[in-house]
């Protein structure tokens, strides 16, 4: 019934125009999942397919690869019994550019998880900081629609794109039950809530809360209509086709309860989403004597009501700022009035601040439902921003570039590169196979020194220049084209500078970089939010003001590079796993095959050379040890454990079960199987009879 092949390691021609062609074949067969061994290829169909039922969760569990179709509740299943069965970390590592499918992917993961998993329904009394694993599992379900709410947004790309990165842990007792979790997050675009292109909205919180608020809540919080936000209006989008906003806010407001945020601290929540919108309906109008005057007055009424703060004290935030200044050798602060376009600044840092503050609140309330006091095993899914090129591409571009970037390294080094070493130390027979490794993009952005990256020539420039604006960001793409205008991966031109990344090439405008870069929060800001009179707002702005200011502030790309460095050793200690997903069309609609992107997609992802790598090489390997305990039970002389020599306990193995000795090969500490379609699974299928 399905036309192409499941494993593309099975064509029989490797060419980029061969993996189309099987991919295409597939799509047009609604098949969304073809293998390249281990590895998922997953193409978005853009319409719902009618196999994630109860059916097909029945069908996966604990049935081996080639049993069923290809699908991602295979890998899932994969994931799990990996993990119950060696006691080892397994993450899964989901990839592609923007609106080509990890979100909806990762979804379907955590959802068979959550099913197939087993339940405590007693709480085991020796360990109180357990959480039940229903209650996991309903958080895990739950978080997705509430971080979505307030993290994601329609771009040109994709209506549902995410605008943060998420890495999620969901952590389990030995035996397999669900008992904790933990989300880490990635730098949220908060510059969205204030600007955004043309075409595109904003979080899509507001527009929830105002389709979808009561009567009574609309009262309270001064809500009108979308139109009426500056926030909002601006970028002329307000509907989304396949979104019902009205029905959305139910959702998040049920999320927010199952998460356990009370109903006062939801009302907060809302009011801080409705506050938001009202700060940004501020305006300012340069008075006779130059310095700036609030104009609109109605609106600070309710801006200050919803964020509990004194409005004469918000005016004079809003439109002055505290300066250090040096005068006769002693250093003093005086209040500088601010102009027009600073007042703007300020306003709409303090709206980002206020965002990005609540959205950390929400991580940290699924963080706190969750949590629990020492960690077992667990499975992780990574679901980050994906790759993304539009028009005009600023510093959030560079940052969600730079960490795909990144993922692209970890699969090369993981499967290509780490691969091909290991047959070297251990001395397995092999012919290389060639592979583009983008290390070196990723060195270009991130290199301290020697030479130094943009990453560490925008860290400097912003810590010695003082003023914001064109100034700096001028200086920043001077010293970029001096010092690494040679780079084959980089070009500059008059207003910014272009990167060859692994999935494209991408222009940057350098206006911007280096505000957006720095993204210090004024200390007047501080002390205005911690002088509100609601203590849910104080909360979010707890930083203390007299902390000694050592060494230079934390950056956004410095904070950024550190958390995709942190994921990376994160995902090194896991057994990983990868979905790659592939984007079909710019149309967003189902049956609509654009070749040319297709074939593009195949090309950066590096399906070519996945598959000969598996093909030529030893697609399946495992230490002797761990080898032996898990086919034990396939012949009496292994089972319950092996006697002597672990290298000839495995080939007693192999032997016994008629494996042609051109199959594998023995090395120092492992044993390497060619195709484990043919080899291991069917072993892991007898294997596993005795699990179940
Ligand atoms: P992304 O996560 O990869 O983009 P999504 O997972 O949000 O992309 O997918 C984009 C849209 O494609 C979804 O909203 C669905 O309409 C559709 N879609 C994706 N996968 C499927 C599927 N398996 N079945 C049906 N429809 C699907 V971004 O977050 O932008 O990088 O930053
Ligand atoms: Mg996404």
């Amino acid at each position: 019934k399905h036309s192409g092949v499941d494993d593309m390691v099975l064509l029989s021609k490797i060419t980029e125009e061969a993996i189309v062609e099987n991919l295409k074949k597939r799509y047009i067969n609604s098949t969304l999942i073809t293998y390249i061994g281990p590895v998922l290829i997953s193409v978005n169909p853009f319409k719902q397919m009618p196999y994630f039922g109860d059916k097909e969760i029945e069908m996966y569990q604990g049935a081996a690869q080639y049993e069923n179709p290809p699908h991602i509740y295979a890998l899932a299943d994969n994931m799990y019994r990996n993990m119950i069965i060696d006691r080892e970390n397994q993450c899964v590592i989901i990839s592609g550019e923007s609106g080509a499918g990890k979100t909806v992917a990762a979804k379907y993961i955590m959802g068979y998880i959550s099913r197939v998993s087993g339940v405590n329904t007693t709480r085991d009394l020796t360990s109180l900081s357990q959480v039940p694993s229903q209650h996991v599992k309903d958080i895990i379900l739950q978080s997705n629609p509430l971080l979505e709410a307030f993290g994601n947004a329609k771009t040109v790309r994709n209506n549902n794109s995410s605008r943060f990165g998420k890495y999620f842990e969901i952590q389990f007792s030995p035996g397999g039950e669900p008992n904790g979790g933990k989300i880490s997050n990635f730098l949220l675009e908060k510059s969205r809530v204030v600007m955004r292109n043309p075409g595109e909205r904003s979080f899509h919180i507001f527009y929830q809360l105002i389709e979808g608020a009561s009567a009574e809540q609309k009262t309270n919080l001064g809500i009108t209509s979308l139109d009426y936000y500056q926030y909002l209006n601006q970028s002329g989008s307000y509907k989304v086709d396949d979104i019902n906003d009205k029905k959305d806010f139910q959702e998040t407001l049920h999320a927010m309860n199952v998460i356990g945020i009370f109903p006062d601290e939801r009302a907060m929540v809302l009011q801080i989403v409705a506050g938001i919108l009202h700060v940004g309906n501020i305006n300012f109008k340069e008075s006779e004597r130059k310095d700036v005057k609030i104009r609109t007055l109605v609106v600070t009424k309710f801006d200050c009501y919803t964020n509990g703060i004194n409005q004469d004290r918000l005016k004079e935030k809003l439109t002055s700022r505290k300066m250090d200044s040096k005068w006769g050798g002693k250093s003093e602060s005086i209040n500088v009035t601010l102009n027009v376009e600073q007042a703007c600044y300020t306003r709409d840092a303090l709206s980002k601040a206020l965002h990005a503050r609540l959205f950390d609140y929400l991580v940290e309330s699924i963080n706190k439902a969750m949590q629990k006091d020492h960690e077992e095993i667990n499975i992780g899914v990574l679901d980050i921003y994906g790759f993304e090129i539009f028009q005009k591409n600023g510093f959030e571009q560079f940052c969600i570039n730079f960490v795909n970037e990144k993922l692209q390294q970890i699969f090369i080094e993981l499967t290509l590169k780490a691969e091909q070493e290991e047959y070297v130390q251990e001395g397995i027979r092999w012919t290389p196979i060639e592979y583009f490794n983008n290390k070196i993009v990723c060195d270009l952005i991130e290199n301290v020194k020697n030479p130094p990256g943009i990453m560490s020539i925008l860290d400097d420039v912003c810590a010695t220049m003082h003023a914001t604006g064109e100034g700096a960001d001028q200086t920043l793409l001077q010293k970029l084209q001096m010092q690494i205008r040679t780079h084959e991966h980089f070009n500059s031109w008059n207003q910014g500078f272009i990167i060859h990344h692994y999935a494209g090439k991408v222009s940057y405008d350098i206006d911007g970089f280096c505000e957006r870069n720095r993204d210090v929060l004024f200390t007047d800001l501080i002390e205005l939010m911690q002088s509100s009179q609601i203590a849910f707002i104080q909360a979010l702005f707890s930083e203390s003001l007299q902390a000694e200011k050592k060494g230079r502030p934390t950056t956004a790309s410095s904070k950024i590079k550190k958390q995709a460095n942190d994921l990376v050793s994160t995902l090194m200690k896991c057994t990983p796993h990868y979905i790659r997903c592939i984007k079909p069309n710019e149309t967003k609609k189902p049956h609509d095959w654009e070749e040319s992107r297709v074939k593009h997609q195949v090309e950066y992802l590096g399906l070519k050379e996945n598959i000969r790598v598996r093909r030529a090489g030893y697609a399946y390997r495992r230490m002797f040890r761990k080898f032996l305990q898990r086919y034990a039970i396939l012949t009496k002389e292994t089972w319950p454990s092996w006697k002597g020599d672990e290298k000839q306990g495995v080939l007693h193995l192999l032997k016994s079960v008629n494996v042609d000795s051109d199959q594998y090969q023995l090395g120092k500490t492992k044993v390497f199987i060619k195709a484990p379609e043919s080899v291991s699974t069917p072993w892991e299928h007898m294997a596993s009879r005795y699990w179940h």
